[in-house]
């Protein structure tokens, strides 16, 4: 084990892990039979100068080996990055669901999740207009049970029937395989001008959520409606929710594009560092509940995955919190070869007639079978239950246990029909009893046929800044567009939502305006808006622009206050090596200014100072003060820094402050960094 944390944040399912994990540095090389290895550099020839000989075993191990590296990326979800945490119950849910791990306050569960984009590569960046995936297995006594949601709490489709063609459509285009990692295209909005249902999703594609700061900064959704199930049999619909103590923060889209390319594993990173440094992510878990009761009383179809439950309608009520505290020891021994399944519950926990729900229950085992390489996957340390597991179920691709008994078959009498059933009284899992009648029916109910109000109801609860982020984001995937009569079409669908968007769209790009008129719905749901979310200092990342010459008294109290509030601080010089202020004050350069850019921080601390290419410097300094402006984030100014900063009237000075004559610069700086934008600066 590398570092003293993983060792501290132990948990049973990384205990059960320790089992697996394999330390080389110290020891000597074998082939896979346990052999020593004596040259592992030249392979076996005839002749100094000769053909290689085929007898060389240990090249023919090494280059197959290697030959089979690679395993087929996910379908969709393809590029993530995963940690291990914890989870802690804050009240018992008893009254609701049975499942053992909701039921006593302060009871812990290991946990481990992944967030990914859904539609680049393995190789794609992390920054893509596009929505995440925020998988968690909880690794409860009685069985893995996984919450695979997603940052967005709606989805494209109301039919798994139609999941193949809207990922056909969003990914790149079958005949150059371009766009990598977004929506931009024409196929995707062919596809979705021509399948409306997809409405509100788009909108919330388009908005800030699509682009997050960090994955620490994002909610996750169930998105279905599932059942929670108590020990009377008795069923209520729950939706569940993450929301981040830290809120819920964006890039700005222009960020988002710089940072692809500059560093595309910004989130991974991001997620990695906060981890190692200690700052653990913290997510809390609600849960909206209705109860089978009420299930006629919306004016939305409580099954359609296309639809919210407003949190003004349906309170989220706080039930635990999520900690992610351990980075992983090996990407694809953990994070590649974790296979999430929406189907593996626990008792008090259960399915409803969500018809994208249904769906996802088949495809999931069925996707791991391809990309696992067959049946026995759970048998991968990351996957096994905490608690043991016993059937009849045999043999398989690379099957790892060695069932000792000779019965393998149920009903039985020579094992005394063991492994045997347990009653649902005694733990075993039941079906909910839902009462189903109909004629089998291939048609959607008319119940899910409304496809805008929530779009607008969505978009009417957007501050400006956020309307003002939706329309760009529109103009800029239809812009890339290259069918005129697709763009129309997009343009006329939401103008559903909202005419005056639909028509500054098609300003913009190139079609006529709009002649359909908007739903009539006036209603707004504040939780919706980003604006009202909890601000912190704490994690965010401040670049110092730093040289030598500075004043150490006044910038070593800064880092301190800045330290001390749990900000992280990249000090960014010319170049890596010590550089000196005043007072004997010696730092040491995280980066330089060759290799940060200015999107990479939220905010930053202009100190300034001499250096060997002062022009080259200074240049570097005036872009990052410019770039971060201009991105409305805050800037902290050295009394040596003022230089940089030439101000005059017409300058709006918010988030900007200043050292000078101010005892309560440390304060202040952290307060703006606190707020993050400032959005009224133009
Ligand atoms: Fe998935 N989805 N999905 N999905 N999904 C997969 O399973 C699928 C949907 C989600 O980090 C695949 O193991 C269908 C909604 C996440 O490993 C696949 C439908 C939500 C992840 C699959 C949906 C999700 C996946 C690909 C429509 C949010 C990544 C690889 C009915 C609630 C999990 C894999 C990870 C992955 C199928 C819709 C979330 C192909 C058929 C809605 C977070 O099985």
């Amino acid at each position: 084990m590398d570092s003293n944390k993983k060792k501290v944040n132990k948990n049973r399912k990384t205990e059960q892990l320790d089992q697996f994990r394999i330390k080389n540095t110290g020891h000597k090389m074998t082939t896979n039979q346990g052999l020593k290895v004596s040259n592992d550099e030249d392979s076996l020839k005839a002749g100094i100068r000769g053909p290689t000989l085929l007898e060389d075993f240990h090249l023919r191990e090494k280059i197959m080996h290697f030959d089979h590296e690679r395993i087929p990326e996910r379908v969709v979800h393809a590029r993530g990055f995963a940690a291990h945490g914890e989870f802690e119950l804050y009240k018992s849910m008893k009254k609701y669901t049975r499942a053992h791990f909701l039921q006593e306050p302060g009871s812990k569960t290991p946990v481990f999740v992944r967030f990914s984009t859904v539609v680049g590569n393995l190789g794609s960046k992390d920054t893509a207009r596009d929505v995440r995936g925020f998988a968690t297995k909880f690794y409860t006594e009685e069985g893995n049970y996984d919450l695979v949601a997603n940052n967005m709490p709606v989805f494209f489709i109301q039919d798994a029937i139609k999941f193949p063609d809207i990922v056909h459509a969003i990914k790149p285009e079958p005949h150059n395989e371009m766009p990598q990692a977004s929506s931009a295209h024409d196929t995707f909005w062919d596809w979705v001008a021509n399948n409306q249902e997809s409405a509100h999703m788009i909108m919330w594609l388009m908005s800030d959520r699509a682009v997050p700061r960090s994955w620490r900064m994002m909610e996750g959704f169930g998105v279905h409606t599932f059942r929670f199930v108590n020990e009377e049999g008795k069923g209520t619909f729950v939706k569940f929710h993450w929301k981040p103590v830290l809120g819920v923060h964006s890039l700005l889209w222009e960020e988002a594009q710089v940072i692809g390319g500059v560093d595309p594993d910004f989130h991974r990173r991001d997620l990695w560092e906060a981890i190692e440094k200690g700052a653990s992510p913290v997510y809390e878990l609600g849960v909206q509940m209705i109860p089978e009761e009420d299930e006629f009383m919306f004016d939305f179809d409580i099954l359609d995955s296309t639809k919210i439950w407003p949190e003004e309608m349906v309170p989220v009520e706080i039930i635990g919190r999520l900690t992610l505290n351990r980075n992983v020891d090996n990407v694809f021994a953990e994070t590649e070869q974790v296979a999430f399944h929406p189907g593996n519950v626990v008792p008090g926990i259960d399915f409803t007639n969500d018809p994208l729900l249904q769906g996802r229950l088949f495809s999931y085992l069925d996707t791991q079978l391809l990309r696992l390489g067959g049946p026995n996957f759970v048998e991968i340390p990351i996957n096994r239950p905490i608690c043991p597991f016993r059937n009849n179920q045999r043999n398989g691709f690379s099957r790892q246990r060695i069932d000792v008994d000779r019965v393998s078959y149920h009903r039985n009498s020579l094992a005394n029909n063991t492994p045997a059933t347990t009653s649902p009284e005694k733990g075993g899992y039941a079906h909910y009893q839902e009462k189903v009648e109909g004629r089998t029916i291939q048609a959607r109910s008319d119940s899910f046929t409304d496809f805008f109000s929530q779009a607008r109801l969505f978009w009417n609860s957007m501050s400006p800044v956020e309307k003002n982020h939706i329309l760009n984001a529109f103009i800029f995937e239809l812009g890339k567009v290259e069918s005129r009569s697709v763009r129309q079409q997009s343009v006329d669908m939401f103008a559903h939502v909202d005419e005056n968007l639909a028509r500054i769209i098609a300003d913009n790009i190139g079609v006529n305006q709009p002649t359909v008129t908007q739903v009539q719905v006036s209603e707004r749901s504040p939780a919706l808006s980003q604006e009202n979310t909890p601000k912190s200092p704490y994690s965010l990342k401040v670049g110092v622009l730093i040289g030598n010459g500075f004043n150490g008294g006044e910038v070593k109290g800064v880092l301190q206050a800045l330290k001390g509030q749990g900000v992280f601080v990249d000090l960014i010089s010319e170049k890596l090596g010590p550089i000196r202020g005043t007072d004997g004050v010696e730092l040491n350069p995280d980066q330089t200014i060759v290799t940060s850019y200015p999107e990479l921080y939220d905010s930053i601390y202009i100190v300034g100072g001499k250096t060997d290419h002062q022009d080259k410097f200074n240049q570097a300094v005036k872009i990052f003060l410019n770039t971060t402006y201009k991105h409305y984030k805050p800037i902290g100014i050295a009394t040596t820094g003022e230089k940089y900063a030439k101000t005059s009237d017409a300058n709006n000075l918010a988030g900007v402050v200043f050292a000078r004559n101010n005892r309560q610069f440390a304060e202040e700086f952290i307060a703006t960094i606190s707020q993050q934008r400032f959005w009224n600066r133009r």
